[in-house]
Order: C-alpha cells, then structure tokens, then sequence
C-alpha cells in the first residue's frame, strides 16, 4: 500500500493537502484552504468532514462513535454506496451498499481550482473479493472539490465488453442542531418507497419534518434540495445531476441504539441523511464503453 509519506510527495499540496496515517492504520487526506476545510479517508474514498469556513459548525457530520479500521464502512460522512444500493438483490451475504465504501482507493490526481477550492481524484481499487461480488469491467472514480462548496463527482466508466446495471448513492450524513428542528424542502409531489412503512409508494406532501423513525427512497426526482434547521439558523442545500433518487433517512431511537454507533444515547437526533442516490427503478444500464456521472453540490447558508 502507498505510505502517507510517499503520497505527500506525488499528490500532496503545502499547506492544503497532507496525507497522514491513522492510528487505525488508513491513510487520511486532511485538506485546508482559505474557503473550507476537509478531511477523507483513503478506504472507500470517504469524506469524513467538511466545513466552510463561513460556518461555525460542520455541515457533514461524523459520529463520536466512527472508527477507522480496515474493510470497516465509516460511520457519518459521505460514504459511497457502489455498485448496489441497500441489501444485495440476490445475496444476503453480500454488504449492504456494497463495497466501494469499505476497499482501497488510490488517489491519482490533485490540484487547486482556478477559484482556490481543492480538488482531489481517487480511484477505486477492484480485487478478487470485489470481481467475486461483481464480475464486470468498471473503473469508478470520485473527484471531491472541497471550497465554500463541496462538489462530489462519482463516475462509473464501463471498460468492459457488455452493459452493466448499477445502483448507487453518495450516502451523506449532514451537521443539524436536532431531528426536531429542521425540515427538508424539494420533494414535495414525488413519488417515495416509504422502507419503514413497509415500502408502499407514497407521495410527498410538502416539507418533510420528523416524529420517527423515517427512510424513504424518492424516485424519478432530480431536484435540489434545501435542509432547514431553525435552530442553527442556516439551510443546506443539495444540489446534483445524474441521479433520479434522493433517500432521505433519520434512525430515531430504537435503530440508533440496535446500531451501536451513532454517538449514543442521543448523537442521531444531531444528524440527517439526504442521498443523492440511484436506486430501484432509478438503477442506471451503463452500456460498454460508457461513462455515467452523478453529481452533487453542497452549500451552507445561514439564514
Ligand atoms: O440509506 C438509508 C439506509 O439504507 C438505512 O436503511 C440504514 O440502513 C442506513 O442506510 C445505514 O446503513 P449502513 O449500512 O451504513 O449501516
């Protein structure tokens, strides 16, 4: 595996980009410019945290309890769910959200934006255990531009022979005050598979507040959406392209506490989920030789 040192010297930018090793052994690239700072994990191309330097708090969170460890998914951030979304159609075995979040990357580019935001490319790294649960030709690589915005570019390139059909998300955990001041914008009129409410198809009502438990998976939606949290007295809003789904989770109590890593007793109510996603009749046929990006877009504003 590249050393934290070696990287420094290949891709790493004074003062903006340094690569160091975690005590859990994964290489983290910590990213600090004049507009924000950032910081990703090597493993699964995970962004752990982002915040503007307009921002007095994150705008991704990160639970206390999220560890690094080898082939562990991360808990918070921006983990990349790739190239199925949710349990695995056929096998019970397999990961849930497959398993780009929990392989090596490696990184292959970074640079400074002509704006000063930072930009860094990694690509993930197929192996036996990978082609054994997937056994098609892909290159997947995300560009993460870390500015007073975060822009997420995750591209599947089919290089092999035959088409492929993927789900996929960029599964981010956002920073709010509490579960029980904010709303979600956006999605009123749309079409969702309500998970908790035994996936029937419902359709969304106006703003989304939250009493429970709640994860939905809207579909044929390529709107932006706006978290509003009365209590920080600021929106965020998600932005994207090349993605038909947004999942919209919050855990509540009683999954929190089964999940063990949510920064218990009460580190849930401070998080919520808004995924650009591609998933159930949102899966995406990549034809052979095509590429297929999805896109999105992260700002804070206080109100
Ligand atoms: O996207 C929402 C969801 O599918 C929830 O059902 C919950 O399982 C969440 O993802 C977290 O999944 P993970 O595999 O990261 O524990």
């Amino acid at each position: 595996m590249t050393t934290a040192q070696q990287l420094n010297t290949q891709f790493g930018i004074d003062g903006q980009v340094v690569f160091r090793k975690d005590a859990g052994g994964l290489i983290v690239a910590e990213i600090s410019n004049p507009q924000a700072t950032a910081s990703l994990c090597l493993q699964g191309a995970h962004l752990m945290a982002w915040q503007p330097k307009s921002q007095s708090l994150p705008v991704v969170w990160l639970s206390r309890d999220a560890k690094l460890a080898a082939g562990k998914s991360i808990r918070g951030g921006v983990p990349v769910c790739w190239p199925w979304f949710g349990a695995h159609a056929a096998e019970s075995g397999f990961p849930a959200h497959g398993y780009a979040r929990t392989v090596p990357w490696q990184v292959i580019e970074s640079g400074t934006e002509p704006n000063g935001a930072t930009r860094l490319t990694l690509r993930l790294l197929e192996n036996e255990k990978t082609r054994a649960q997937w056994p098609h030709d892909a290159r997947l690589e995300l560009t993460v531009i870390v500015g007073e915005t975060l822009r997420m570019e995750l591209s599947t390139e089919n290089t092999g022979e035959s088409d492929f059909v993927i789900s996929e998300a960029l599964h981010t955990y956002f920073k709010i005050s509490d579960i029980g001041a904010v709303r979600v914008s956006g999605l009123a009129g749309c079409d969702y598979w309500d998970k908790v409410g035994g996936s029937a198809l419902n359709k969304q009502n106006g703003a989304i507040s939250f009493t429970s438990e709640t994860d939905r998976v809207y579909i044929d939606t390529a709107a932006e959406c706006v978290i509003e949290d009365d209590q920080l007295k600021r929106r965020i809003r998600v932005a994207k392209s090349g993605s038909l789904s947004t999942v919209v989770w919050t855990p509540w109590t009683a999954k929190a506490d089964r999940m063990g890593d949510m920064g218990q007793p009460d580190g849930w109510r401070e998080m919520l989920c808004v995924e650009s996603a591609n998933a159930f009749e949102n899966a995406v046929k990549v034809t052979a030789g095509a590429k297929h990006t999805l896109i999105v877009e992260y700002r804070a504003e206080s109100l």
